[in-house]
């Protein structure tokens, strides 16, 4: 077969956000426009000349060409075998499960994650490297760098590859290996916990639940594990068909995004359980009968009691949140006296500290949990995680987060989003608080004394590599945040996020709504940020 070496200029702004490279899908349809990008990714990384490559996304709309696209330039490029997800579908976790299970060189994931997908909206792609995690910035700063000087690709002329037949075929010299999606991560996840034990709340007539997969990719995995593995009822997993454009909805599981699922936890014949995915299956939403768990929270409660589920049984060796994510895991770690680290957002940055076994549990506020058994955030892990600890102490949702608030307090938190404002004006207002940064320590505002505020720079402990500017933080005597940073991740404008944060030890006042509660610090963040002067908005977009 015949090597095509093909002439081309560079693209600007193939710089890589928070997770990948995130465009609209016309941008990526444009003649060049992803090949490029596979290109410098071959460029730089040698060691897949010659090496295995996984490859798989989240089923959206112009997953089935880009990876016919991609197997096409990794035969031209000297790959020895590709492993593809069947249809072409991986989960990100399942994809970064799979990179480490067969010992490749890394994985190429296609996904724009809970953006929503069809032909007029959102595509991604981004390299994982072989330990199963996101690429470190020096990885995606050199494929970037790559990007903006890259003048050829290389590709092969071929025939697309038939992705729905588990199997081999060949494509040049390069062994195409079609592996069922879903098996690898479903035997991992019953490795870590006791499928017994949830088989049997299942079974037990007194436990009623839904998963909501969004149309998106956890639909297989979850019919297979929960329905398949575990024994739920045939319909426990809701919109489990993967879709080209997840239905028309926002695989994003949250409050706003999930309200169907939401709506059946709700009132004296709510469910016990509910739980969803977005997009790619890295995210996750806990929902009680009548009760959300935030995700920080969440991943408090899983350290607090990881010793209950068979894979965590020894104890956790530290954790690590994202610096927006509330304090709670915090008390955590330190009543059970070990480490906790805070990173700036996004799970690249939790890669080295996994590697080096000095945490074992990580987690951030945007519904992401994961653990050291791959290295991504993982949506079903954190779903079946609750499953085991529902299983083994036979109490409400509610119940155990309640009982959590009573040992350590209660981190009352929530995230408002301003999304698709005009990029000027979000410049503005993060200039305006850089000026603003050095003048408040010391100062009083309203009830809250300013005990530091900062823009939050990250040595990472382990290789010494150093992250600026990844978001303003501004510390109140007694613990209380307001945090302040741009998404990495939107194709549209910018989205301001503002993170809030409160911390109430007194047990009689752990009821209070969130957003009452948390109003005289939203209040603060408003006027500090000069929101409504420089956005033009009044409320946010999304509350979470
Ligand atoms: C958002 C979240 C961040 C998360 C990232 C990727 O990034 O805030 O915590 O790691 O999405 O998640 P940003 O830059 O928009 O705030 V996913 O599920 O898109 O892979
Ligand atoms: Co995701």
């Amino acid at each position: 077969m015949d090597t095509r070496v093909i002439s081309t200029t560079p693209f600007d702004a193939q710089k890589p956000g928070t997770s990948g490279l995130r465009k609209k899908v016309t941008t990526f349809q444009q003649p060049h426009y992803l090949e490029n990008f596979v290109q410098a990714i071959f460029d730089t990384q040698t060691a897949l000349d010659g090496g295995l490559l996984v490859l798989g996304g989240d089923g959206r709309f112009y997953n089935r060409e880009a990876i016919q696209t991609i197997l096409r330039m990794a035969a031209a490029n000297g790959v020895a075998r590709v492993l593809v997800g069947q249809g072409g579908i991986l989960s990100t976790p399942a994809a970064s499960c799979i990179i480490r299970k067969y010992q490749t060189q890394g994985g190429i994931i296609l996904s724009a994650s809970h953006n929503p997908g069809g032909p007029d909206e959102d595509f991604g792609i981004k390299f994982n490297i072989g330990a199963g995690g996101p690429a470190p910035e020096s990885v995606t700063n050199a494929i970037y760098q790559r990007t903006q000087t890259v003048d050829q690709y290389r590709i092969i002329e071929a025939d697309p590859v038939d992705l729905d037949q588990v199997g081999e075929s060949r494509l040049g010299e390069m062994v195409v290996q079609v592996i069922d999606a879903v098996a690898d991560y479903a035997d991992l996840m019953a490795s870590l916990f006791d499928f017994d034990a949830i088989g049997q709340l299942f079974n037990s007539g007194h436990f009623r639940m839904r998963f909501d997969a969004m149309h998106a990719v956890t639909g297989p995995y979850a019919v297979e594990i929960l329905e398949h593995r575990l024994g739920a009822e045939p319909g426990t997993v809701m919109n489990g068909v993967p879709l080209e454009d997840f239905g028309g909805g926002h695989p994003d599981p949250n409050l706003v995004h999930a309200h169907a699922l939401v709506e059946l936890t709700r009132g004296a014949q709510g469910l016990d359980f509910g739980a969803a995915s977005d997009g790619d299956g890295d995210r996750n939403m806990v929902l009680g009968q009548d009760f959300f768990v935030t995700p920080s929270d969440s991943l408090a409660v899983l350290a607090a009691n990881a010793q209950l589920t068979p894979g965590y049984r020894s104890g956790i060796s530290g954790v690590a949140r994202s610096m927006p994510t509330s304090q709670a895991a915090d008390r955590v770690a330190e009543a059970l006296g070990i480490d906790c680290f805070e990173t700036p957002t996004g799970w690249k940055f939790f890669g080295n500290l996994l590697d080096a076994g000095r945490i074992t549990l990580c987690g951030e506020e945007s519904f992401g949990t994961g653990s050291d058994h791959v290295r991504e955030k993982d949506g079903l892990w954190a779903v079946l995680f609750w499953l085991n600890l529902l299983a083994v102490k036979r109490e409400s949702v509610a119940e155990i987060v309640r009982a959590h608030w009573r040992r350590f307090g209660r981190n009352y938190y929530t995230r408002h989003d301003y999304e698709g404002i005009d990029s000027t004006a979000a410049e503005g207002l993060v200039n305006h608080l850089h000026l603003l940064l050095p003048s408040l320590p010391g100062q009083q505002l309203g009830d809250f004394k300013v005990a530091f505020a900062d823009d939050f720079a990250y040595t990472d402990p382990i290789d010494g590599s150093v992250a600026e500017h990844q978001g303003i933080r501004i510390g109140f005597e007694g613990g209380a945040r307001i945090v302040l940073r741009l998404s990495g991740t939107g194709t549209q404008g910018a989205t301001l996020r503002v993170y809030i944060e409160q911390y109430e030890a007194d047990s009689a006042h752990h009821d209070r709504p969130v957003q009452e509660a948390l109003a005289p610090l939203i209040l603060i963040a408003r006027e500090l940020a000069q929101i409504e002067a420089r956005t033009g908005r009044t409320q946010p977009d999304v509350i979470t």
